[in-house]
């Protein structure tokens, strides 16, 4: 490792010159590594392990061998799928990175993990550029005014175009966007980088170490050099007003002035460095790694009464449930019992350990500001904080997102029913962006997660891991019915076979009521002619016949159904018989009534990009939705309210997606119940 020594600023601790890492500053760093699927995460996560000397040889996603991508699933789809801690020590620094699944159905542990790192540095294919998940990784770390740096990967690539790329950044994320680096060669014959500050070359003779070996600049990249060079120092200056004054007025300014003020900058989220280099390749890797060591923020946590956020929970084969935290302030210690601001019980911390992908390495404390984890908590899960009892928790709650796309599951065998619960527990347990629920009335079990691939996991590691099997099923929207106009009809419930018999007769006329209304039960008997004690039987028997569905087989809502008539035989009249005879008489009534049938309906709010604003409402449109508002909200953004029938937006997460290339979010909720289309109430049918 180059170890050009620099000194640190004594009021902020940030690096002015010679000396190094002093300690004076928290010798932790929280990396996330973010970006797009597939754009180089888990392999620049192997290649500075490789690089810190933790692992002998850099594993490679294509194999499975990878250190972050341990689980099954993720090495046969051959993506992260949850956030993997891969901590290295470098320098005095220990280093904590956190590679981030790119996928968007995963954007729960994005979240999540950037709520545990300090700097969050995007990794962006040179090939593909910037791409949907780099932006919405951007946003959230952008709304937490996150420190954020760039590293342009799969510079070796073909087509890898860095100038593109570069562009695209700034483009998208603004002046704050500065270049420290500059490729030397490009695609096969990509071999080193220009350092922007210190205006010197730094190549890599591929030979499978990490060191870079300086030289002068090539003479056919001076000249782009200089451009770049002038344009970064511009962009450093911008955040600091006195050397902004010097730079205007010629005046010389020091690499190392540079440098102060770029790490100022980044630790406050306005200036965003680029590195660059090849994860595959090993290029670029040992100054990135020195750039999170030196340059890198340092968690702001202080000693005092142990404070802790779990970010993470994994449903370890051996261990149990673990809890993945980060040390919001103090220091974790084996058997300490802090208590869970959740569920205010008591939590002993039996063991802890540091994680390296799936590896447990045991620990006797973790310090301020660093990560850990601990395994068998009573009672803790994503998003608990642990405190010493009477400690202040006022720590800001982790918002995951909620889940939007379900699937209907039900179990193969009697042996899968009895296993599922504890099964979807432990899954639930692990991963707070799951959801299970039951439907009251179409008696469905929905698991509820954020897209295909998120649900489609869960359900292998269901069957895999947990050794259930379901079958999934399409989602039923709960329907219901109610009559258009009022009929009138006699229930005649007779059975007199000798001994004692059955005799009842009601006569009901049924008629709509107001959408939500509900049932109303009218009496209009006169004269006895259903006796007094009878008439609950009917409205019970009523009742029950509505309950259970009319001619389309769904619950009848919004009618009153009155008691006009009816007659009773002194022997054989009974509670029983005036409830069926009352049953008898909606029903038929219900024929007469001209039924329709009543479809959920949803409140939809889409939040998407401008550009396809025309695209949503045509589909809103063609889903039967109608269009309640469109706002513009700044940013190039629309907000589009609409009220849409629920069963035309049951897979709305996943065609959101193909309308607006991910960028596309929505709420909805249900509103009310509405009558269907007749063409479309004819084919409606309840299940048998
Ligand atoms: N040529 C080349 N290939 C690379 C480089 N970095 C990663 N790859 C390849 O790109 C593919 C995706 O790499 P990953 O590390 O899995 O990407 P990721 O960002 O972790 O993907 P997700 O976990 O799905 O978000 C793999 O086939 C890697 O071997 C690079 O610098 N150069
Ligand atoms: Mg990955």
């Amino acid at each position: 490792m180059d170890a050009t020594t620099k000194v640190r600023d004594p009021e902020t601790g940030v690096r002015v010159g010679p000396g190094g890492t002093s300690g004076r500053r928290n010798p932790v760093r929280n990396v996330a590594l973010v970006g797009h699927g597939h754009s180089g995460k888990t392999t620049l996560a192997e290649a500075l392990l490789f690089a810190a000397g933790v692992i002998a040889r850099p594993g490679r996603v294509e194999d499975g061998t990878t250190v972050c991508d341990y689980d099954a699933e993720e090495q046969r789809r051959a993506i992260s799928t949850g956030v993997a801690v891969a901590p290295f020590d470098l320098g005095g620094v220990h280093v904590n990175l956190l590679d981030v699944p790119g996928d968007a159905d995963f954007v729960g542990d994005v979240t999540a993990a950037l709520r545990a790192a300090d700097l969050a540095i995007f990794v962006v294919s040179a090939v593909e550029g910037v791409e949907v998940g780099t932006e919405q990784a951007w946003r959230l770390a952008a709304a937490r005014g996150m420190p954020r740096a760039i590293f342009v990967n799969k510079l070796d690539r073909e087509r890898a175009d860095f100038d593109r790329t570069l562009a695209q950044l700034q483009g998208r994320f603004g002046a704050g966007v500065a270049p420290l680096e500059l490729p030397v060669g490009l695609e096969a014959s990509f071999r080193g980088v220009i350092d922007l500050l210190s205006d010197v070359a730094v190549t890599y003779n591929g030979d499978g170490t990490t060191a870079g070996v300086e030289g002068p600049i090539p003479d056919d990249l001076e000249v782009r050099e200089h451009a770049v060079h002038d344009a970064l120092v511009e962009g450093i200056v911008v955040a600091d007003d006195e050397l902004t004054e010097r730079y205007l007025a010629d005046e010389p300014i020091s690499t190392d002035e540079l440098e102060h003020a770029l790490a100022h900058g980044l630790a406050s989220g306005t200036v965003f460095p680029v590195l660059c280099g090849s994860a595959a390749k090993l290029v670029g890797i040992d100054r990135l790694a020195r750039f999170i060591t030196e340059d890198g923020p340092a968690p702001d946590a202080e000693d005092g009464a142990p404070i802790a956020l779990v970010f993470k929970t994994i449903a370890d084969p051996y261990v149990g449930r673990v809890n993945v935290f980060k040390v919001l302030q103090g220091r974790v210690r084996v058997d300490d019992a802090l208590v869970n601001n959740r569920t205010l019980g008591d939590e002993r911390l039996h063991q802890l350990f540091r994680l390296r992908g799936r590896e447990q390495e045991p620990v006797r404390e973790v310090g301020p500001g660093d990560i850990g984890a601990v395994a068998k908590l009573h009672d803790t899960t994503t998003g608990d904080v642990l405190g010493a009892r009477g400690a202040q928790f006022d720590v800001e709650p982790l918002e995951l997102p909620s889940p939007n796309l379900a699937t209907a599951i039900r179990p193969k065998s009697k042996q899968d029913d009895d296993k599922l619960a504890t099964a979807l527990h432990k899954l639930l347990s692990e991963d707070p962006t799951l959801v299970v629920e039951r439907d009251p009335e179409t008696h469905q079990t929905l698991l509820r997660g954020m897209g295909e691939t998120h649900l489609s996991i869960a359900l292998e590691k269901l069957q895999r891991r947990m050794g259930v099997e379901v079958s999934t099923e399409a989602v039923l929207v709960a329907y219901r019915e109610t009559v258009t106009r009022e009929a009138r009809a006699e229930g005649r419930y007779k059975k007199q076979t000798g001994g004692h018999g059955q005799f009842g007769v009601a006569e009901v006329t049924i008629e709509p009521l107001g959408r939500g209304v509900g049932f109303e039960f009218v009496d209009r008997i006169v004269g006895g002619a259903v006796p007094r004690q009878f008439i609950p039987a009917v409205e019970k028997g009523v009742v029950e016949a509505l309950e259970h569905g009319g001619p389309f087989g769904f619950p009848v809502v919004d009618v009153r159904v009155t008691l006009v008539d009816g007659k009773s035989h002194a022997v054989d009249s009974s509670e029983m018989s005036f409830r069926m005879a009352g049953s008898l008489a909606v029903r038929a009534a219900l024929g007469d009534a001209e039924p329709t049938v009543l479809e959920p309906v949803s409140n939809l709010v889409v939040v998407a990009p401008e550009t396809c604003q025309g695209d949503l409402l045509g589909d809103i449109n063609a889903k039967r939705g109608r269009i309640q508002s469109t706002a513009a909200l700044g940013d190039g953004e629309v907000e589009i309210a609409a009220s849409i029938p629920t069963v035309e937006i049951l897979r709305y997460a996943v065609d959101l997606r193909a309308l607006t290339g991910g960028r596309g979010h929505f709420v909805a909720a249900h509103s009310h119940h509405d009558a269907v289309p007749p063409h479309l109430a004819d084919k409606l049918r309840a299940p048998a």
